[in-house]
């Protein structure tokens, strides 16, 4: 039974499932949904995932939605000996410490980023503090941290949260303040082979892309 991925290339869940299934090596089939048209919200599509959310993975008949478990179900399941989620309970639970944090921070992108752009508001002093306070922390233990986040080899942690790096750079938000954070980021960029294929979306094509995804919301 082949695997299925429901998939949309410019959210940052699904692409943090898609560099990990490139990472593994595992052989997916890739099932675009929507999101702009609301394809998400067809029966067929509940009927697997009544949250209606991208990434969606089946497996076997095993329907799974939530990045982060996803990214953990593909190691222990098809690669449990990959470094890429550490067998080690300490450097697991690192790992598991940095997808709960980048849980967090997709929020406050979400707060500051995506949620002025559909209210048109511009968005609350304490939400941007908060969203600064975490990119600081962040910087900070990447001081530490040379090339990846946890020990010194790629997990899902770096993974995980690379997968959110567009979101600021497509809204052009200022990360001059955090080097660490942009060093970790180019790192990343140039030692992933798939970087590219996973991540290459142009500004016009997310420009448009938002374009359309509001037109939908305001139908
Ligand atoms: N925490 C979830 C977030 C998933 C999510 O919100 N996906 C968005 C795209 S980035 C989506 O599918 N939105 C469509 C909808 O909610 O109808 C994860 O990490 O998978």
């Amino acid at each position: 039974m082949p695997i299925d991925l429901y998939f949309n290339r410019f959210s940052g869940p699904v692409r943090a499932v898609w560099m990990t299934i490139r990472q593994l090596k595992l052989d997916v089939n890739f099932k675009p949904v929507d999101l702009a048209v609301g394809e998400q919200l067809k029966p067929e599509f509940l009927a697997l995932n009544p949250l209606h959310t991208v990434p969606t993975l089946v497996d076997d008949g095993f329907a799974l939605w939530e990045s982060r478990a996803i990214m953990q179900y593909l190691c222990n399941r098809y690669a449990p000996d990959s470094t890429l989620y550490p067998k080690d309970p300490k450097q697991r639970a690192l790992v598991d410490r940095s997808l709960n944090f980048d849980l967090t921070l997709l929020g406050q992108i979400e707060a500051v980023i995506f949620a002025p752009v559909f209210s048109g508001a511009p968005p609350s002093a304490d939400t941007v503090t908060a969203l600064n306070n975490s990119l600081k922390n962040l910087d900070q233990v990447l001081i530490k941290q040379n090339k990846y986040l946890v020990g010194d080899q790629l997990t899902l942690a770096d993974l995980s949260l690379l997968a959110y790096w567009m979101y600021l750079e497509k809204s052009h938000t200022d990360v001059s303040a955090y080097p660490n954070y942009q060093r970790w980021v180019a790192g990343l960029q140039a030692e992933l082979p798939y970087y590219d294929e996973v991540n290459g979306i142009s500004q016009t094509e997310w420009d448009q892309e938002m374009a359309r995804y509001m037109a939908s919301v305001a139908k």
